[in-house]
């Protein structure tokens, strides 16, 4: 199997956390690519039109997207426990709302990168901030409990969700208002699959 990739991608990063968990890092070839919505690359976007990554080629169909899919089909291959079906509508619900925090990171990040600076719209911005401030608010005030169980994607997407508003946006100090939050991800940050992904 073949994994389009990025070092610095959060999607990407659930892949490899999971790929570390399962200890099954030789089931993929790293195929590494870089773009942005108006640079796609060519050979990529030929087989998965909507040019993003994660996208997973495999033996046994056709290429897989988006990163929830990917991680669902690697966990039925092999077996990685990390959709327990006694809490699966939460994890994939959490796993939904870090995965909104990514596409609105990675968007503040476009906003800044591909558009001339005169064209620039600071209040599109802010909304997007916005979004992850309600959504780590709600995480902070509803979801400890579950972030304390055994491990599962929900965790992992906002463990990864985390990491890249540290690496991206870091002075906005997501962690002034969420003391619980920033305290669980001081530890899972020590987890050995999250410390061998960390973007840099
Ligand atoms: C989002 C992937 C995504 O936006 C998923 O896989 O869960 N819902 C999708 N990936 C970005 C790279 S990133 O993680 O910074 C991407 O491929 N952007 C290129 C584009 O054209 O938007």
């Amino acid at each position: 199997m073949e994994l389009f990739y990025s070092q610095a991608s959060p999607f990407v990063r659930k892949v490899m956390v999971l790929l570390h968990e399962a200890d099954k890092l030789d089931a993929v070839t790293l195929r590494q690519v870089s773009m942005t919505p108006l640079a796609p690359d060519a050979g990529h976007s030929s087989i998965a039109p909507l040019g993003k990554i994660p996208t997973l080629t495999r033996p046994d169909g056709p290429a897989l997207f988006d990163s929830r899919v990917i991680t669902r089909y690697l966990d039925e291959r092999f077996g990685t426990g990390l959709y327990p079906d006694a809490r699966l509508w939460e994890t994939l619900t959490l796993e939904a709302l870090a995965d909104g925090i990514m596409d609105a990171s990675v968007l503040m990040v476009y906003e800044g990168r591909t558009r001339p600076e005169e064209k620039r719209h600071e209040p599109w911005v802010d909304a997007q901030w916005s979004k992850i401030g309600r959504a780590l608010d709600a995480i902070e005030e509803r979801w400890m409990s579950h972030l304390s169980g055994r491990l599962d994607m929900g965790q992992v997407a906002v463990a990864c969700a985390l990491g890249h508003l540290d690496f991206r946006h870091a002075s906005r100090n997501w962690r002034a208002t969420r003391p619980n939050l920033a305290a669980w991800s001081e530890r899972r940050a020590e987890r050995p699959s999250f410390k061998a992904t960390r973007p840099e």
